[in-house]
């Protein structure tokens, strides 16, 4: 094979009539017009002088023709560097100078300052509008519906993906073809996806869940997908009794809970519910088997890793749990900062190892000796334990980080902002419990002596850097922070006292 990726995920389907998108406004796109649209978009790239290893950022609305897109950088080995379509410009300055992007492709409205930013790095844009329209398409359309897969390694990069870190700066995960390819044919095989599927696809494009987990399981398996432009709850119950299976972050489920046209007869014809990217309750869990008789099988993973774990689709789905490690994927629970298994069944850091784990982080060497160990195993910074049968629980997290509606946010990214303010001499930010979200945002500062903080202010200065799913829900001006003898914030202690503030 000349390039496993694309030759697995796309190439077999070459000229099937078989439905692959199932748009809202009742089109239809076949898997052979999927490949098509592709390889026209891969020759605009080509034509456009970018070569094989080049990164492409992308910052686009969910539309079929932003699949097409990763499909035709998979094909002509161009690297993908997805961002989310929050991001404000200060953010993408930061992905588009350290990816080292050639090419950014966005929405026509955000075309001029992007422009500006590109030629400060030497990159050009191209625009691809969420109805599809866009100089990019525009090029595409007149050039050939077929290309020359280039050749690639399994070992070769496929996509960057940026995720947080606990030091505030944003790391480039490098996935490889093999990491996406293994993760997507065992995802299909262990969920029996096959060509008679249809999935219900509401999330967005630019993160692992939407893209690598449900996309390419979609493409591995030849079936097809109810594509929805986002999370719609209305079109989302218009939709269920038409698919067969539906994956979604906690917040998709919760919210259905909320509206009573949820029923066991709306979902009799689903197959499989999956959830993931955030802690699914227990009490959600049960909620959703009663209203529906489905047990949502829940799974585990990470940008850094794909997936890690899954609970059975035969057998037990063990409610609270992650499931059990997936075929090929190493999983041990260690004792935090040693090279110590912990006893069985007591709380540990998470480390994996497997074809799905991630190639390191670009252009960070010490980030990755320190998370990624010689052994192979990678140290995910999620605390949790594993049963006498092998299902994993996460507990908590050895990382500071708050997951709000499956978006990661990192406290210090926040903390920066905030301390970076004239009147503010520190900060903490946390994460509480939120009905919606699971978790959300509070923001805690201390003023410096004689300054008496203007909250409006500090939000503009966060809503100039960070996209809205960061900012604060609320902003407390607080006397101090509480530390322990060692002089660390005792964000426990906080979160105790914030932890009903929203209520
Ligand atoms: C939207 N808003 C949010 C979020 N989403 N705020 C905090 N957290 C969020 N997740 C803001 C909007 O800017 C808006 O602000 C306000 O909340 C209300 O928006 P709403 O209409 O309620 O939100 P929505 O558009 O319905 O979106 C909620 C959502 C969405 C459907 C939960 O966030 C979503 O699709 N989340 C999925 C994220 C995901 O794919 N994660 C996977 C990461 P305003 O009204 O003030 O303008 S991959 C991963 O984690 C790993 C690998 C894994 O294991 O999968
Ligand atoms: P990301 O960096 O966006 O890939 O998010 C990965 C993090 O999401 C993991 O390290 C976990 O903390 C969390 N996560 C993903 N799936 C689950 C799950 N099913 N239960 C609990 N946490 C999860």
């Amino acid at each position: 094979m000349v390039n496993p990726l694309f030759d697995s995920l796309l190439g077999i389907h070459s000229g099937k009539n078989t439905p692959f998108l199932k748009l809202t406004d009742q089109r239809v796109i076949t898997h052979g017009k999927f490949l098509e649209i592709s390889a026209q978009v891969a020759n605009a790239l080509v034509q456009h002088g970018l070569v094989a290893g080049d990164r492409i950022a992308v910052q686009v609305s969910k539309s079929p023709e932003a699949l097409a897109l990763f499909a035709a950088c998979v094909q002509a080995g161009l690297v993908l560097v997805p961002l989310n379509t929050a991001y404000t410009l200060a953010e993408l300055a930061y992905f588009i100078e350290n990816s080292g992007a050639s090419l950014i492709i966005c929405d026509e409205t955000n075309e001029p300052e992007l422009t500006n930013l590109a030629q400060t790095f030497g990159a050009r844009v191209m625009t691809l509008n969420a109805e599809g329209s866009g100089t990019l398409i525009e090029v595409a359309r007149t050039l050939p519906s077929s290309f020359l897969t280039v050749e690639r390694n399994p070992d070769d990069l496929a996509a960057l993906l940026y995720t947080s870190g606990t030091t505030g700066r944003s790391k480039g995960a490098m996935l490889t073809h093999n990491n996406l390819l293994s993760n997507a044919k065992t995802l299909a095989s262990e969920w029996r996806f096959d060509k008679t599927d249809v999935l219900l696809h509401a999330l967005p494009i630019f993160h692992t869940h939407g893209l690598f987990v449900a996309i390419n399981v979609m493409l591995v398996c030849g079936g097809s997908i109810v594509f929805l432009p986002k999370f719609d709850l209305d079109e989302i119950i218009r939709q269920l009794p038409n698919v067969s299976s539906m994956m979604g972050v906690p917040t998709f489920y919760t919210r259905l809970l909320d509206d009573e046209r949820l029923t066991r007869d709306l979902t009799k014809h689903i197959r499989l519910f999956v959830s993931g990217s955030a802690p699914l309750l227990v009490e959600t869990y049960f909620d959703f088997e009663a209203r529906t008789g489905h047990r949502i099988l829940e799974r585990y993973g990470m940008t850094e890793t794909n997936m890690n774990t899954s609970n059975p689709y035969e057998g037990e789905r063990r409610a609270g749990t992650v499931g059990l490690p997936l075929p090929g994927v190493d999983l041990k629970i260690m004792k935090p900062n040693s090279d110590k298994i912990v006893i069985p069944g007591q709380i540990g850091q998470i480390e994996v190892r497997g074809p799905n784990v991630f190639k390191g982080y670009w252009q960070m060497p010490e980030k990755t000796a320190a998370e990624l160990r010689n052994n192979g195993f990678f140290i995910t910074g999620d605390l949790g334990k594993m049963d006498d049968d092998g299902y994993v629980y996460i507990i908590g997290r050895n990382k500071d980080l708050i997951i709000s509606g499956g978006y990661n946010i990192y406290p210090k990214e926040i903390e920066c902002v905030l301390d970076s303010q004239p009147s503010v001499m520190e900060s903490a930010v946390i994460g509480v419990p939120d009905v919606n979200f699971g978790e959300t945002v509070i923001g805690l500062i201390v003023p410096k002596e004689g300054e008496t903080p203007n909250i409006e202010e500090i939000k503009s200065a966060l809503a100039a850097s960070l996209a809205k799913f960061k900012h604060p829900r609320e902003i407390h001006i607080i006397d101090e922070l509480p530390r322990n003898t060692m002089g660390k914030v005792q964000k426990n202690i906080l979160r105790n006292i914030y932890k009903s503030s929203l209520s």
